[in-house]
Parts: structure tokens; C-alpha cells; sequence
């Protein structure tokens, strides 16, 4: 059995990855008044930003159509036997909901549609495993065991500078009242039921840091291996510089850095940070 997978763009998987182990992409967009961008396609993240800080109008994003998921399927059906579609949580995005719709309706190919229930590298971590996997010749089943394992053992934090564009996007759960009180602080949020939750309100970016470590030593110390990215939105050196400290830290870590793209980036703001990892055994 053929197969295949298939992402979407916020998991901001660096292009060659994407060429060598043959992982094909449906974009999402983001949108300045009239102008629509797909991310992956037609803006870079360093425009986008730079396009952020100079428009007067704050980005819209769209997930992509089940149209546009179709088309994908279609032409993939001609070589393949299976896909498997792996999408950012359908408890932020329409867009895993799109990919079971058009694999509904696609003939020819079967398709598994996986809900990462996350996004950004932490989602790029279940795909990269997944086209290693099919590359290897394994089937769906094996391929979604896997990625069910990995879920077991994923855990992603993050912080941003300024929470009012995930409230003012409606992606951040909580009663407005909460949100308003959260303004003044450094919440820590996470993923809870596939949606962003407070997860710790924090007084400082510093403690913050700190209680993201801390969180990942209780995985580490209980650990032989563990995968770890930070990502940040337009934070490279302080990304790297967390980086080197975290791995003088935690010997058995193995860290990447990458980073909130377009459509992320538009609910997150300039400025985020997120660590997450996931113990290997
Ligand atoms: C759409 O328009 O369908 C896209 C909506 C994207 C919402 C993104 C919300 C923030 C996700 C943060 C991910 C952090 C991962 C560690």
C-alpha cells in the first residue's frame, strides 16, 4: 500500500523536509484588508511581520476550502493508496474539519484525516514521523498508532507579549472578565480539549521562562530521550540563547527552534514563545 502525507502550512516545516521526505501541503491564508496571502506560497514570515508592523490594519486568517483539500486529495489519488492528513487542532481551526470533507468525497484514495490538536513544529513533529513512516512502507495503522503514542507524550506551552490578539481572534477560551484580568499578567497557555487555555498566570516573562523549565525537567529527569523545539514569533536570538542554556541543562533533550509563521503568528503577535516536547522512550 501506497501512502502518503499531507499538512497544512502552520506546521512550518522548512521546505527542503518537505521535499525529502515528500510531505505535500494545503496553505492557509492570511488577509490585510482586500489582500490575500497563502502562507508557504505567497509571503515570507519576515514580510508578513514587517507588513504587521506597518499596516494600520490588523491580519485576518482563513483556513484553506474543502475545494482546495480536494484538489490536493485528487491529484494525489493518481500515485497513492492512503493519506494521511494531519492538521493543526480543530479546536482553534476549521481546517482538519475541511480535510474530513473532502476525504468524504475524494474517490479513489483512502484518507485518514488526524487532528494534532496543536500546531505550529509540535503538529510539524507528528508529520515528520508520519513521512518517515511511509517512506519506510508502513500502512495507516501503523502510521496512526504512532502518532497516538506521540500524543501520549506531547506537551507545548507558550507565551505571548500581548494577549489581546488571540481574545480579540476568539481563540483564547476563558470568560472575557478572565481574560481582561489575564491582560495584566504573563499567563503560560497550553492546549486543553484541542483549545488555548490559561495554564498558569505568571507576574513575569523571567518566571515564565523558569516554569517552562521546570516543566520540562519533570519529563527529562523521568527520561531517556525527549524531542524539543522552542518557537518563537520573530525572537531568533533570544531563541537561541534559550536554546544553549536548555542544553547545557538537559543533556538527554534534543532541541530544534522554529517559529510561529503568518496565519499563527496573526493570533499570536510579535514577541511569542512556546517550548514544547515530547519524551521518544
Ligand atoms: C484559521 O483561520 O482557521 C486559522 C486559525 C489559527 C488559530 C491559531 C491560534 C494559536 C495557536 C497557537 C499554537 C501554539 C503551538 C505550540
Amino acid at each position: 500500500m501506497k501512502t502518503v502525507v499531507v499538512t497544512d502550512s502552520t506546521a512550518y516545516i522548512p521546505e527542503e523536509q518537505l521535499k525529502e521526505l515528500n510531505i505535500h501541503v494545503v496553505p492557509l491564508s492570511v488577509t490585510f484588508g482586500q489582500e490575500s496571502y497563502r502562507e508557504l506560497y505567497d509571503i515570507t514570515t519576515k514580510e508578513f511581520y514587517e507588513k504587521v508592523r506597518q499596516s494600520d490594519e490588523l491580519p485576518k486568517t482563513s483556513q484553506p476550502s474543502i475545494g482546495d483539500v480536494l484538489t490536493k486529495y485528487e491529484e494525489l489519488a493518481q500515485e497513492y493508496d492512503a493519506i494521511i492528513s494531519i492538521h493543526l487542532s480543530s479546536g482553534v481551526s476549521g481546517t482538519y474539519q475541511a480535510a474530513v470533507s473532502a476525504g468524504q468525497s475524494v474517490e479513489g484514495v483512502e484518507v485518514y484525516p488526524y487532528d494534532s490538536e496543536i500546531s505550529c513544529m509540535a503538529q510539524g513533529f507528528y508529520v515528520l514521523r508520519a513521512a518517515e513512516m511511509a517512506q519506510q512502507d508502513n500502512g495507516p495503522e501503523a502510521i496512526l498508532e504512532a502518532m497516538d503514542d506521540i500524543k501520549k507524550e506531547m506537551r507545548a506551552y507558550f507565551m505571548v507579549d500581548d494577549l489581546s490578539h488571540l481574545a480579540r481572534g476568539g481563540r483564547l477560551n476563558g470568560a472575557q472578565a478572565m481574560v481582561g484580568s489575564l491582560l495584566q499578567v504573563k499567563p503560560i497557555l497550553h492546549f486543553e480539549d484541542k483549545k488555548i487555555v490559561p495554564f498558569e498566570k505568571i507576574r513575569t516573562s523571567k518566571k515564565a521562562y523558569k516554569r517552562m523549565e521546570e516543566l520540562l525537567k519533570e519529563t527529562a529527569d523521568q527520561a531517556e530521550e525527549v524531542k524539543a523545539c522552542i518557537i518563537h514569533a520573530e525572537r531568533e536570538e533570544k531563541a537561541i540563547k534559550w536554546k544553549e542554556e536548555l542544553e547545557d541543562k538537559f543533556p538527554n533533550v534534543n532541541f530544534e527552534i522554529s517559529y510561529f509563521g503568518p496565519v499563527i503568528g496573526t493570533h499570536l503577535g510579535e514577541g511569542g514563545m512556546g517550548l514544547f516536547w515530547y519524551k521518544v522512550k
